[in-house]
């Protein structure tokens, strides 16, 4: 299964050549019939492998959807996910990476599937994740943080994943405090922020992200379909999952070294420039069912909502769902 794994990521790695057996089995140090072999199970398994005589083998196509490889062959990060754990289906990554935290999991390990079955949202909601057309996975952080701080983390998700969609699309979406990516009005990425800490210091920040990449907007059921849309429904074009996932981790990688090394005062005003309810009259529903309304003045350095009443009183928000006109 390992030189599987190996022979896979090499025709990854040279997607438009011919690889000849010789050379793949010295590589992976594996009989050229064990190359032959692990070429046959991978057809099996629904990739298309081009075999010429004298040349060798050259990856065509792959089942849709991610794989065990298709991420990491390629990626061009330092840290953030050298280690990827990949499960063809799961309940949530989001629950099994505070799992592998708990058990020691490195910085920067990222947890994917194919299929999430039971995914979570913030403040108790679900999260539904659908079969090879959209991606859900959660990135292990250990920074060395302050518990107040890791909110920030959150925002510089948002503009990791608006900023990857723009790349990516073309489509220039809005940020929904705290962490709602919209095109439209409709919700086109989740972002969840979970900690491990003890007292005032952070083990890890577990940061579970959902996009919905080429979910046909039919899927959706209601009533999540007046509220969701997916970049396909919106574009009309199918996208590569495994690229998508890269550039994201590649974005993130480089904001999150510019936050590590410069604060949030690098981070904010790329927030800023998205978010769509600041400065509005906003609705705010917390936890627990209270509801406040007020100015949306901004948000502060901490990347808490700063909100006005309407008898002036300044209220500062942690965590709630927003509504606005
Ligand atoms: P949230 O609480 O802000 O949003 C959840 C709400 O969004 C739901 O109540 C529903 O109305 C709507 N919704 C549900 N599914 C979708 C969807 N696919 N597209 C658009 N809207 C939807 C957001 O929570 C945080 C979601 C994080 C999801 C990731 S996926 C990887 C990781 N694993 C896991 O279990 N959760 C995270």
């Amino acid at each position: 299964n390992h030189s599987k794994k190996a022979i896979l990521t090499l025709l990854y790695e040279h997607k438009d050549q011919f690889l000849s057996g010789q050379k793949i089995s010295e590589l992976i140090g594996c009989s050229r019939t064990a190359v032959w072999k692990h070429i046959k199970t991978l057809t099996e398994e629904g990739f298309k492998i081009e075999s010429v005589q004298k040349k060798g083998y050259k990856l065509m196509d792959a089942p849709d959807g991610l794989n065990e490889v298709s991420v990491s062959a390629g990626l061009q990060t330092k840290t953030l996910g050298r280690k990827i754990c990949f499960y063809e289906s799961m309940g949530s990554t989001q629950k099994e990476a505070l799992r592998l935290a708990d058990e020691g999991a490195a910085d920067g390990t990222v947890v994917l599937t194919n299929e999430q079955t039971n995914g979570r949202g913030r403040l108790g909601h679900t999260w539904q994740s659908y079969r090879g057309t959209n991606i859900a996975m959660s990135l292990i952080l250990r920074p060395d943080l302050p518990i107040e701080k890791t909110p920030q983390l959150t925002l510089l998700t948002a503009v990791a994943a608006a900023d990857t969609i723009e790349n990516e699309t073309g489509l220039s979406c809005g940020i929904k405090w705290p962490n709602d990516i919209l095109f439209d009005g409709k919700k086109l990425v989740g972002i969840l922020t979970e900690l491990q800490a003890e007292a005032t210091y952070v083990k890890a920040v577990i940061i579970g992200i959902g996009f919905n990449v080429n979910t046909e907007s039919s899927a959706f059921p209601e009533p999540i379909k007046s509220v969701a849309a997916s970049l396909r429904s919106i574009t009309g074009k199918q996208y590569e999952l495994a690229s998508f996932v890269q550039s994201f981790l590649a974005k993130f990688e480089f904001l999150y070294e510019l936050y590590l090394h410069n604060g949030f005062k690098s981070i904010r005003p790329l927030w800023e420039q998205r978010a769509l309810n600041l400065g509005k009259q906003i609705k705010v529903r917390q936890p627990g069912g209270r509801i406040l309304e007020g100015f949306a003045r901004g948000i502060n350095d901490d990347g808490v909502l700063l909100l006005e009443k309407a008898d002036g009183t300044p209220v500062r928000v942690y965590s709630a769902d927003i509504e606005w006109e």
